[in-house]
């Protein structure tokens, strides 16, 4: 394995980690107003302290020199930047990441720096959120500003993580912010962050970024009956990735398919080069046909799962890059891959968890067998750097390499932190 190519990192989003969402001038972003609302996080709680990563980040950037990693991804809160969401910039939000990327440069860690990880400014959801075409050109103001600031230092930019996410669970599902369930919505949000990722690739390039791409989520679906498979996937998979790859929208997962107003360049837009392909990947999914406006049946996972419920798959990964290396032209990354597991802590200097070491050996060899035969795989990045807010479970969710005991805010590393260190130390 290339050291020098090849990158071993971890990665975090702001909301999951900084905590300090009422400091320095950061505005209010739809996570935090979500997360007030009765029901809608596990545990009732919020990215208030989460891991306090703005006050500890030294700390944090100390634990990622121990682990050895080459690259760490992170996100910009765009509400730290753009407090209204555009307009008046909070010049203490954009020093706090000029820290970091310093600290990450003098560390020898590669920034790899996602734009927007589901944190919008509430100001913008007041107006529309993304179900209005305004917010994608805002999102553009806000690619130029963070491109200008740092286009000399990172030499990744990924626009957004997991539009899937943003477009359905936060529009059809109604499980994150804004919580809405409404299939015209989320086709709206979907093409407006598509959009959004257009016009902010233009204005990184613009500004001077080097490379520049995006982050998709993708889900290995498997199933004996080959339509609920080919819906399945155009729900999961290609309903993002064929207007990147300039095949416009796949047929619509959803029955009857709300219209969603398409302007002339859009397409063309969204369809910019591309320097890399983020690929995050968790599990697979086994379907059938079912009914209703998705009429797909998911199956129950086999075993073993996560404790997110999600099978372990390893094999996923392996076809899943394959697969992309013949459909796209882009550089590849594993941008996310990780396991949560019921973690305990009594005091020990390591928390064990042996389930997660397995999880991630495994999938590091699915990845690199691919990247072995052909798949351009240029970096693995586990998910997660710290235990973190899990979205809408809360706290309740452990991901991390690194064990966070939330009253006291100590980290502790687990054993996989232990095994990732000793893999990097080998050069994988
Ligand atoms: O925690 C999330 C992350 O924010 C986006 N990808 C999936 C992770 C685990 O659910």
């Amino acid at each position: 394995m290339d050291r020098e190519t090849f990158l071993f990192g971890a990665a975090t989003s702001a909301y999951q980690i900084e905590g300090a969402t009422q400091e320095d001038g950061r505005g209010p972003s739809i996570w935090d107003a979500f997360a007030r609302r009765p029901g809608a996080i596990r545990d009732g709680s919020s990215g208030e302290p989460a891991c306090q990563h703005y006050r500890l980040w030294r700390e944090d950037l100390a634990w990622m020199r121990w682990l050895g990693l080459t690259a760490y991804r992170f996100s910009v809160a765009w509400p730290r930047i753009l407090p209204e969401g555009k307009g008046r910039i909070n010049p203490k939000g954009l020093a706090f990441y000029d820290r970091l990327v310093d600290g990450l440069l003098e560390a020898g860690i590669t920034p790899f720096l996602t734009l927007y990880h589901w944190d919008l400014p509430l100001a913008l959801e007041e107006r529309g959120g993304w179900r209005s075409r305004e917010t994608a050109f805002a999102f553009a103001e806000y690619a130029a500003l963070v491109g200008k600031a740092f286009k000399d230092r990172v030499p990744f930019f990924a626009t957004l993580n997991e539009p899937w996410c943003s477009a359905f669970l936060g529009h059809l599902t109604g499980e994150h912010a804004p919580g809405l369930r409404n299939p015209e919505a989320a086709l709206r949000a979907a093409h407006h962050l598509l959009l959004a990722h257009g016009l902010g690739v233009e204005a990184l390039r613009g500004a001077g970024a080097k490379r520049v791409g995006i982050v998709l989520n993708f889900t290995w679906v498997e199933g004996e009956d080959a339509e609920a498979v080919d819906r399945a996937d155009r729900y999961h998979n290609r309903f993002f990735l064929d207007p990147l790859l300039g095949r416009g929208y796949p047929e619509s997962p959803f029955t009857p398919s709300p219209q969603v107003p398409i302007y002339p360049r859009d397409l063309e837009r969204i369809a910019q080069p591309l320097d890399f392909l983020g690929v995050n990947y968790y599990t697979r999914a086994r379907v059938a046909p079912g009914e209703g406006v998705y009429p797909v049946r998911y199956l129950p996972p086999e075993k073993p799962t996560t404790a997110m419920g999600w099978e372990v798959y390893p094999e996923g990964l392996y076809l899943l890059l394959k697969r992309l290396a013949r459909e796209t032209p882009w550089p590849l990354y594993v941008t996310e891959n990780g396991a949560a597991y019921p973690d305990l802590w009594a005091g020990e200097e390591v928390v064990e968890d042996p389930e997660r070491v397995a999880y991630l050996e495994a999938h590091l060899e699915a990845a690199l067998r691919a990247r072995a035969e052909g798949a351009p795989l240029q970096g693995y990045f586990v998910w997660s750097l710290l235990d973190n807010f899990e979205w809408a479970h809360g706290y309740t969710k452990r991901f991390g390499l690194l064990y966070v005991d939330f009253p006291t805010q100590r980290r502790i590393p687990k054993r996989s932190a232990f095994w990732y260190r000793e893999r990097l130390r080998g050069g994988a």
